[in-house]
C-alpha cells in the first residue's frame, strides 16, 4: 500500500525530502501556513534538474487524518507548527522530526497525544536559489530512530527507496548528539563570519574552527560521550568538504534577518547537556554574538 506523507516546513530540507519521498513511491502532500494554492511544483537540481508536483493544503483548511507527518520546520517553530495539526493526529499516526537541535522531542511529546514519535538527523546539503529552486550540494546521510531504541517499523519503504544513504538507527540519541555538536561548530562560525561551510577548513578560520571543536569535545567528554567527541573533527571536516559551497542554515537565517536555531543548538549544549559544564569561552562568546544579532521582534 502506498504510504501517505504530509510535510510540515517546506524549506530547503523539507522540500528536498518531499521530492525524495515521492521518488521513493510515497503519496506526498505539502502543508503550508498561508498559501492558498491547491498544488505546488518544486524544482530539484542535483546532477540533473527534475520537477516534482505535489498537492498542497493550508495547515488549518483540511481536517483529514494524517498518517505520517514529516516535520522540517525551524527548531523554534516545531511545537507551534505541530500544535496546529495536532487535531489531525491519532494513535496510529507517525510524527517524524527532522530538525536541527536538541530538546525538541521532549517539547513535542505532550502535543502529539498517542501518535508515535520518531526523530532523525540528516547531513544532506540543500539550499534554495533566488528563483526558489532546490539546489542539492551533497546527498549526505540520513538516520531515523526512536528514543526508546525500537527496531525498524514497517513504513520505511519510501525512505529506503528515495533517500540516499538512509538507515534506521536504534541508537538515534547518539546520532542527534553528534549532529548537534557538528552544527554547534559549523553554524555560528559560518553565520558570524558570512562564509561558506568549506571556508571553515581553510585559513584564516581553520584555527578558530579547531578551537571550537575542542570546546565542544570537552562538553561531550564531560557528558560521557567520548566516542562522539573523538569522531567530531573527522565529521566536521567531512561535512564542510561535502557541503563546501553551502551557506549553513544559520548563515541563511541571520542574513535574512530571521531568528536562528542557536538556542536549540549551542544553547542546548551549554545549558542542558550536563548540569555543570566545563568552561567553553569561545563557544559562549559565539552564542552571545549570535543572540545579539537576532531580530528583536521574532517572526513565528
Ligand atoms: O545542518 C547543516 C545546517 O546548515 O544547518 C549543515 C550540515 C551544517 C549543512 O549546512
Amino acid at each position: 500500500m502506498t504510504a501517505r506523507w504530509h510535510i510540515l516546513g517546506v524549506g530547503a530540507i523539507g522540500g528536498l525530502f518531499a521530492c525524495r519521498l515521492q521518488s521513493g513511491g510515497a503519496d506526498v502532500t505539502l502543508l503550508s501556513r498561508d498559501c492558498e494554492e491547491a498544488s505546488r511544483e518544486l524544482v530539484l537540481k542535483h546532477t540533473i534538474s527534475e520537477r516534482f508536483h505535489f498537492p498542497q493544503q493550508t495547515i488549518t483548511s483540511n481536517q483529514d487524518p494524517i498518517e505520517h507527518l514529516l516535520v522540517c520546520t525551524k527548531a523554534w517553530a516545531v511545537e507551534s507548527a505541530i500544535k496546529a495539526v495536532a487535531p489531525r493526529l491519532s494513535a496510529t499516526s507517525v510524527v517524524v522530526l527532522l530538525c536541527n537541535g536538541m530538546g525538541l522531542a521532549e517539547a513535542v511529546a505532550p502535543v502529539i497525544g498517542e501518535a508515535q514519535l520518531v526523530v532523525g538527523s540528516t547531513t544532506s546539503g540543500c539550499r534554495r536559489s533566488s528563483e526558489g529552486e532546490l539546489i542539492v550540494s551533497g546527498d549526505g546521510s540520513t538516520q531515523l530512530g526512536m528514543l526508546d531504541s525500537s527496531p525498524a517499523p514497517t513504513w520505511l519503504s519510501a525512505w529506503r527507496q528515495g533517500v540516499p544513504e538512509f538507515e534506521w538507527e536504534t541508537g538515534i540519541r547518539s546520532v542527534l548528539l553528534g549532529k548537534v555538536a557538528l552544527n554547534a561548530v559549523i553554524n555560528p562560525l559560518t553565520a558570524l563570519h558570512g562564509v561558506t561551510n568549506g571556508n571553515l577548513m581553510q585559513p584564516p578560520l581553520q584555527a578558530i574552527t579547531e578551537d571550537v571543536i575542542k570546546e565542544v569535545q570537552s562538553l561531550l567528554c564531560s557528558a560521557d560521550a567520548g566516542e562522539i567527541a573523538s569522531a567530531l573533527p573527522t565529521q566536521v571536516r567531512a561535512v564542510c568538504n561535502s557541503t563546501a559551497a553551502n551557506h549553513s542554515s544559520m548563515r541563511v537565517d541571520m542574513e535574512s534577518g530571521r531568528r536562528t536555531e542557536i538556542d536549540a543548538i549551542v544553547g542546548w549544549l551549554l545549558s542542558s547537556l550536563i548540569p555543570h559544564p566545563p568552561a567553553t569561552p569561545i563557544l559562549s562568546e559565539l552564542y552571545d554574538a549570535v543572540k545579539e544579532r537576532e531580530p528583536e521582534v521574532l517572526d513565528a
